[in-house]
C-alpha cells in the first residue's frame, strides 16, 4: 500500500509544462506539508502587475522565444536601461507599472480587470539572506489561478497547472543574498483538457489567490508526513524525507500532550511507516469537542509541528460513523468566496471564520461541502479548530474532456495535490471525485481511475461523487453504475427549482437506490434576491417567501428518506457567477445563497437553521443516553 500511495505521488502530480493545455506527469517535489506552519518569510503584500492578452511576453509575433522587448522576466532594471541606451526598446516595465495587494485575484486590481481573462505577469523584489550551508529554501505558492510560470532572478524556476492546490520549488541555488527579483506569469484561460473545463456555474478568479512564502528547511527535511488514528485504534504515520540524508534516518512521531511517542527508521526513498496504540486518554476530534494535539515530526535536524485532531470515519450499512457513531451531517456548500460586494477570493482567516460562523453558529450545522475545487487550507485547518465536517472535492465538473489523457493526468495531480495537502485535517471525512458528470463509458474509467487514486492516497476516508438521479413521476432513483465504487452516495437535486413543479408535491417524491450505502444530498436549492417579497400564495421564483416555502418542503421530502445521512443544499452565500445574468434578480451572482453578497440574512436561513436545530437536540439526547450507558457499566461491578 506505502508502495503504492508513494509512487502516486511520483507518477501523476503535474508541475507541468507549458500553457493552460499542458498536463505532463512530473514528480510532485517538494510536497512540503504544513508548510503554513513552518516559520517562513511571507511574500505577500504589494506586488506589480501587467496584463499581456495577446502573451507576447512568451512568444515573438511569429511564435519564436520573445525578443528582450516583450520578455518580462529579465533581470534589469528597465528605467536604468532606457536611460542609458537611447536606443533600448521595451514594450513593457513591471517596475513601474500600478501595484496591487496579493494573495486576491486580479478582478480587484482595477474595474477593467473584472473580467479579463488570460495572462498577467506579476513582480516584486525582496530581500534575502545568504542560503546558509546545510539549509535549503523553498518558494511555495498556497495557488494560483490557472497556469502559472515563475521565474527567479531572470530564470525560469519551475510552472504548475491547477488553480487550486500548492507547489513549491527548491530554489536554494536560484537565490542571492541582497535583493532578489521574482516574476509570476498566471494565465487564467483554461481549454478542455483543463480541470474544471472552461465552462463552471463560478467565477474564475483568476491571479495568486493565496499565499506566497520562502520556507527554510534543512538540507534533509520532512516532505511529507501523515499521521491519523486507524480504525483499529492506533495512530500511525507514513513520513517521507527529502534530502541527501532522507535513507537510514530515525524518524519520531511525538504527541507531547498524550505522552506518546514511537520512532523507526527511514528506507532507502525516505519512507517510514509506523504506529503505535492511541493512548487512553486520547481525546475524539468531533465537531462538539474538535479536540487537536501538538504533533511533532522528528527527523535529524528537522522538526515539523502540525495540529492533528484524531478520530475514525467509517460506513456501517447505510449509516456514517464518526468515532464508531452513527451521525447525520447537518450542512451546507459553500464556495471559495469571502462575503463583500465585491469578492477577490482572498480568503483570510477573518474572512473563512465570518462564513464557518455562519454555518456553525447560525445554521447549527455540523458540515460543510467545499465546492467545487480544493480551497485554501485557512478554511480547512479553521474547520479542524471550529469543528466543522469537510466535503473536500476536486472540479471534475460537468463536461470534462473524458478521453483525453491530459484531463485525467491533471485530474489526478489535482487530486492528489489535494490529499497529500490535506490528509492530516481531522474535519476532513469525504473526498469527492466528481460534480453532475453524465454518465458514460469514458467517464466511468476516469472516474473509476481518480476513486483508485484517492483510495491509494488515503484508506483512512470516504469517497463520494455528487452523482444525478432518474426521475419518474414522483419517484427519484439513484442507478449511476459509479455506485459500487462510492462509499456514500450524493444526489445533487433541483426539484421545484429548475422543474415546473408545484412546491406543496415536493415531499411525494420518493427516493430508490439500489445499495445499502449512506445517501447524502449534495445539493438543493433555489434562489432568491435578498429584499424581494412576494407574500402572496403563490410566491414567484426569485423572492425569499418561495426560497423558504422552497426549502421547507424539500426538508419535509428528506425527512422521508430513512437512508438519508446528511446535506448540504446549495448555498451558504450569494457567489459571483458569469452565467447568471437575469438584470433584475441576478446580475452577475448565482442567488441560491441563504445569505446574500453582504450577508443578509433570507428567510430560508432560519427554516433550515430550525431543521438543524432539531435534529442537533435529537442527536444530543441520543450521545447523552450512550453517556448514561456507559457510566451505568463504569458503575455495574464486572463480575
Ligand atoms: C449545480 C452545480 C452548482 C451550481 C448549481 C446551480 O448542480 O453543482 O455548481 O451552481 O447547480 O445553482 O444551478
Amino acid at each position: 500500500m506505502l508502495q503504492r500511495i508513494f509512487r502516486l505521488i511520483l507518477g501523476v502530480v503535474a508541475v507541468t509544462a507549458g500553457g493552460a493545455a499542458a498536463a505532463q506527469s512530473k514528480p510532485q517535489r517538494p510536497a512540503l506539508v504544513a508548510a503554513d506552519l513552518r516559520p517562513h518569510q511571507s511574500l505577500d503584500g504589494p506586488w506589480r502587475w501587467s496584463i499581456d492578452p495577446y502573451r507576447d511576453g512568451f512568444a515573438g509575433f511569429h511564435g519564436g522565444e520573445p525578443g528582450p522587448s516583450t520578455r518580462r522576466w529579465q533581470d534589469r532594471t528597465i528605467a536604468d536601461v532606457e536611460r542609458s541606451d537611447p536606443r533600448a526598446l521595451f514594450e513593457f516595465d513591471l517596475q513601474r507599472s500600478p501595484v496591487a495587494q496579493l494573495p486576491g485575484s486580479w478582478i480587484g486590481h482595477a474595474p477593467e480587470m473584472r473580467l479579463y481573462q488570460g495572462l498577467v505577469w506579476y513582480q516584486r523584489s525582496f530581500e534575502a539572506a545568504s542560503p546558509k550551508p546545510g539549509q535549503r529554501t523553498m518558494l511555495r505558492f498556497g495557488a494560483a489561478d490557472y497556469s502559472t510560470r515563475v521565474y527567479l532572478n531572470g530564470k525560469e524556476i519551475g510552472r504548475h497547472s491547477g488553480g487550486f492546490t500548492p507547489f513549491a520549488f527548491d530554489v536554494t541555488k536560484a537565490l542571492k543574498a541582497g535583493t532578489n527579483q521574482i516574476t509570476v506569469a498566471v494565465d487564467s484561460a483554461r481549454t478542455d483538457a483543463d480541470v474544471p473545463p472552461p465552462v463552471t456555474d463560478w467565477e474564475t478568479y483568476g491571479g495568486i489567490t493565496r499565499s506566497v512564502s520562502l520556507v527554510t528547511v534543512p538540507e534533509t527535511y520532512v516532505d511529507d508526513a501523515w499521521i491519523r488514528l486507524t480504525n483499529d485504534g492506533r495512530v500511525a504515520a507514513t513520513i517521507r524525507l527529502d534530502g541527501l540524508n532522507q535513507a537510514g534516518r530515525t524518524v519520531r512521531v511525538r504527541v507531547p500532550a498524550l505522552d506518546l511517542q514511537f520512532e523507526g527508521t527511514t528506507d532507502a526513498r525516505g519512507i517510514w511507516n509506523g504506529s503505535a496504540p492511541a493512548p487512553k486518554m486520547l481525546k475524539r476530534w468531533s465537531p462538539e469537542a474538535p479536540t487537536l494535539y501538538d504533533t511533532l515530526v522528528e527527523a535529524g535536524p528537522d522538526t515539523l509541528t502540525d495540529k492533528i485532531g484524531f478520530r475514525t470515519i467509517e460506513v456501517r450499512g447505510d449509516e456514517i460513523l464518526l468515532n464508531g457513531h452513527s451521525i447525520f451531517l447537518r450542512g451546507i456548500s459553500m464556495h471559495e468566496e469571502e462575503l463583500g460586494k465585491n469578492p477577490v477570493r482572498a480568503m483570510t482567516h477573518t474572512a473563512a471564520r465570518a462564513l464557518l460562523t455562519e454555518i456553525k453558529q447560525g445554521l447549527n450545522g455540523n458540515f460543510v461541502r467545499l465546492a467545487h475545487y480544493p480551497h485554501s487550507e485557512v478554511v480547512t485547518r479553521l474547520a479542524d479548530e471550529m469543528g466543522l465536517l469537510v466535503w473536500s472535492e476536486i472540479p471534475v465538473y460537468w463536461r470534462v474532456a473524458w478521453d483525453n489523457p491530459e484531463a485525467l493526468a491533471a485530474a489526478r495531480a489535482m487530486m492528489t495535490e489535494n490529499i497529500v495537502r490535506d490528509r492530516n485535517r481531522a474535519s476532513i471525512i469525504l473526498w469527492s471525485v466528481a460534480n453532475e458528470t453524465p454518465i458514460g463509458e469514458a467517464r466511468n474509467k476516469f472516474l473509476r481511475t481518480l476513486i483508485g487514486d484517492v483510495r491509494a492516497l488515503d484508506d483512512s476516508r470516504l469517497v463520494t461523487a455528487a452523482l444525478l438521479s432518474r426521475r419518474e413521476g414522483d419517484v427519484s432513483t439513484i442507478d449511476d453504475p459509479l455506485i459500487p465504487d462510492l462509499d456514500v452516495l450524493a444526489i445533487n437535486t433541483y426539484n421545484g427549482w429548475y422543474s415546473d413543479d408545484r412546491l406543496a408535491k415536493l415531499p411525494n417524491i420518493s427516493w430508490r437506490s439500489p445499495a445499502t450505502k449512506p445517501l447524502i444530498f449534495s445539493e438543493f436549492g433555489a434562489a432568491a434576491l435578498a429584499g424581494y417579497h412576494d407574500v402572496g400564495a403563490d410566491p414567484h421564483k426569485f423572492s425569499e417567501e418561495f426560497q423558504a416555502e422552497y426549502y421547507r418542503r424539500t426538508l419535509e421530502m428528506a425527512a422521508k428518506v430513512p437512508f438519508l445521512r446528511g446535506m448540504s443544499p446549495w448555498i451558504i452565500k450569494d457567489f459571483r457567477s458569469p452565467r447568471r445574468q437575469h438584470p433584475v434578480y441576478q446580475q452577475g451572482w448565482n442567488r441560491k445563497g441563504l445569505i446574500s453578497e453582504t450577508g443578509a440574512h433570507k428567510a430560508a436561513f432560519d427554516v433550515l437553521s430550525e431543521d438543524y436545530r432539531r435534529r442537533a437536540e435529537a442527536s444530543a439526547k441520543l450521545t447523552a443516553q450512550r453517556g448514561d450507558k456507559a457510566e451505568d457499566s463504569r458503575k455495574t461491578p464486572a463480575f
